[in-house]
């Protein structure tokens, strides 16, 4: 199934959980930087949701897996885009009830990006292994272990894999201020983050947990930025934590 953001097709699967109600909420899952909707992570992630009675929308990002767009000329602008398309979109079905956000690493800054764009919309936001750190290492000259003049840009970084980078993707980078959107939203948030992932990745899951008014970070010992071995004791954070958030909204009324 695609989703048109303004001419760009996004390639998405929406699945429901078994025996499904007429009406449930949804989540929407997001990768990360070269991933896609169809990573070991992002399926196991998407089956804890409707392991717990959420409907799941796993999307591929603007130049990633099956949506249109090339890798190099993707930048967390275009990403924001799609993301509020996606919203928007989940906001038309009729069945589903609330909006939650998941994402992956650079999903993860791109999910507290869009938390903070579409705060009414959106009931709780699940991150991650957040890569919330890029904004301030583009601002800084380092992105990926690669070194570069903040100022004075490359045309583009040969990333890995042979992937070329555009230096819009930087420009970008350079402009976004998570803390922005962070301060605008006070729905509950989870963070999750493996102990064995980079430093400043952990570093900055810890800040933007701490920076949010309503949030809970959580740590997987041993597990790598794609939890790998871990991906049982993922699913299980996860379950755990959106069976709480729903019974709590519930008891608000
Ligand atoms: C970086 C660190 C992490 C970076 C991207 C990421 C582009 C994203 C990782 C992911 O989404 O898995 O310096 O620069």
């Amino acid at each position: 199934m695609y989703i048109n953001d303004d001419g760009i097709r996004l390639d998405a699967e929406l699945e429901k959980p078994e025996n499904a109600p007429e009406k449930m909420p949804l989540v929407i899952v997001m990768h990360g930087f070269t991933g896609h909707k169809d990573e070991h992570h992002i399926i196991a992630a998407a089956e804890a949701f409707r392991e717990a009675g959420y409907a799941t929308l796993r999307v591929d990002l603007y130049g990633h897996g099956k949506s249109d767009g090339a890798f190099k000329d993707h930048t967390l602008y275009k990403w924001m885009t799609n993301a509020m398309t996606v919203i928007d979109y989940v906001r038309g079905l009729d069945f589903v009830t609330d909006i939650y956000l998941c994402g992956h690493s650079q999903g993860g800054l791109l999910v507290m990006l869009a938390g903070g764009l579409k705060h009414e919309f959106i009931k709780g936001i699940i991150a991650l292994s957040p890569a919330a750190m890029i904004p301030e290492s583009a601002r800084r000259g380092e992105l990926l272990g690669y070194n570069f003049d903040p100022v004075a840009l490359p045309e583009e970084l040969d990333v890995w894999d042979g992937k070329t980078l555009g230096s819009n993707y930087i420009r970008v980078a350079q402009m976004v201020h998570v803390e922005e959107a962070i301060d605008r939203y006070d729905g509950p948030v989870l963070i999750v983050q493996g102990t064995e992932d980079g430093p400043s990745l952990i570093q900055s899951a810890k800040d933007a947990a701490a920076r949010y008014a309503n949030s809970k970070y959580v740590e997987i010992e041993g597990a790598p930025h794609c939890y790998d071995d871990h991906i049982p004791q993922l699913k299980g954070l996860i379950r755990e934590w959106i069976v709480t958030i729903h019974s709590s909204s519930y008891d608000q009324g």
